[in-house]
C-alpha cells in the first residue's frame, strides 16, 4: 500500500510538470510570432529601406515623365501586423539631390472618385539633401488641409538618393482595417502631374496579428485545466 501511494504521488508530480512544461510551450507560441514577424519585415520609417524587401508594388516604366528625376521606378505599399497605420514607398529611377514632391491620392470610399470630403490627398515632399528631409501633409479630397503628418523626418535617401517612405494612420484616413481603398501615386513637376503610377486597389489591414493566438492559447489552457480536473 505505501508502496502504491508513493508510485501515486510521483505520478501526480510527474504530471504537475508535464501540465507546467505544455503551458510554457503555449506560453511560449503566443509570444512567439511577435518576433518572426518582426524579423521578416516590420516597416520602420527611419530612411533604410531592407524591411521593404517583398512587401507589395507596383513597377513603373522609365521615360514616361516629363523630367528625369521625377521619373517614378516604383511604388510600395504595405502595413505592419499590430499598427492601423498605412506605409508607403516611392522610388524614382534617378539618384539625385533634386526635391521632389510626390501627390498621393486615396480613394477612401472606392468609388473611383478622388475629390470627395471622405478621400484623402497625401502630399509628400523629399529633399535628399540634407538628411533626407521629408514632410507630409494630408488634405481632404476636396484639397482643404487636414494636418501635418511629417515636418522635416529623415524618411528618405540620405544626401543623394532615389527613395522615401512615409506612413498616414487609419485614423487619419478615416478608415477601418479590411476597408477596401483605390490609390494613386504621381510624382509632381512645376505644380503639373510629371509621371504617375497606375491604380492600385488595396486593403490595408493590421493583417492576422500575433494577437489572434492568444484566444488559441487560452483555450488550451482552459483545456489542459479541465483535463486536469477530469483526471483528478
Ligand atoms: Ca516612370
Ligand atoms: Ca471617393
Amino acid at each position: 500500500m505505501h508502496h502504491l501511494r508513493k508510485l501515486h504521488k510521483k505520478w501526480s508530480l510527474l504530471r504537475e510538470m508535464i501540465t507546467i512544461s505544455l503551458l510554457l510551450v503555449v506560453f511560449m507560441v503566443c509570444l512567439m510570432p511577435k518576433e518572426v514577424l518582426a524579423q521578416s519585415g516590420q516597416i520602420t520609417l527611419d530612411g533604410s529601406f531592407d524591411d521593404w524587401t517583398g512587401q507589395a508594388s507596383i513597377d513603373d516604366p522609365r521615360g514616361d515623365a516629363k523630367t528625369d528625376h521625377t521619373d517614378l521606378s516604383a511604388f510600395y505599399f504595405a502595413t505592419n501586423p499590430d499598427q492601423e497605420v498605412a506605409y508607403f514607398m516611392a522610388e524614382r529611377y534617378q539618384s539625385g539631390s533634386q526635391k521632389i514632391v510626390l501627390r498621393l491620392s486615396i480613394d477612401t470610399n472606392n468609388n473611383g472618385i478622388y475629390d470627395e470630403p471622405d478621400d484623402r490627398i497625401a502630399e509628400v515632399e523629399y529633399s535628399p539633401n540634407p538628411g533626407g528631409s521629408t514632410s507630409v501633409d494630408l488634405y481632404d479630397g476636396g484639397g482643404n488641409f487636414l494636418s501635418r503628418i511629417a515636418n522635416d523626418s529623415s524618411w528618405g535617401d540620405a544626401g543623394t538618393g532615389r527613395r522615401v517612405e512615409w506612413g498616414i494612420s487609419f485614423e487619419a484616413l478615416g478608415i477601418v482595417p479590411y476597408q477596401p481603398v483605390r490609390i494613386v501615386l504621381v510624382s509632381m513637376q512645376g505644380g503639373q502631374i510629371s509621371d504617375g503610377v497606375i491604380e492600385v486597389q488595396w486593403s490595408p489591414a493590421n493583417a492576422l496579428g500575433w494577437f489572434l493566438l492568444i484566444p488559441l492559447g487560452l483555450a488550451g489552457v482552459g483545456f489542459l485545466i479541465y483535463r486536469q480536473k477530469k483526471a483528478s
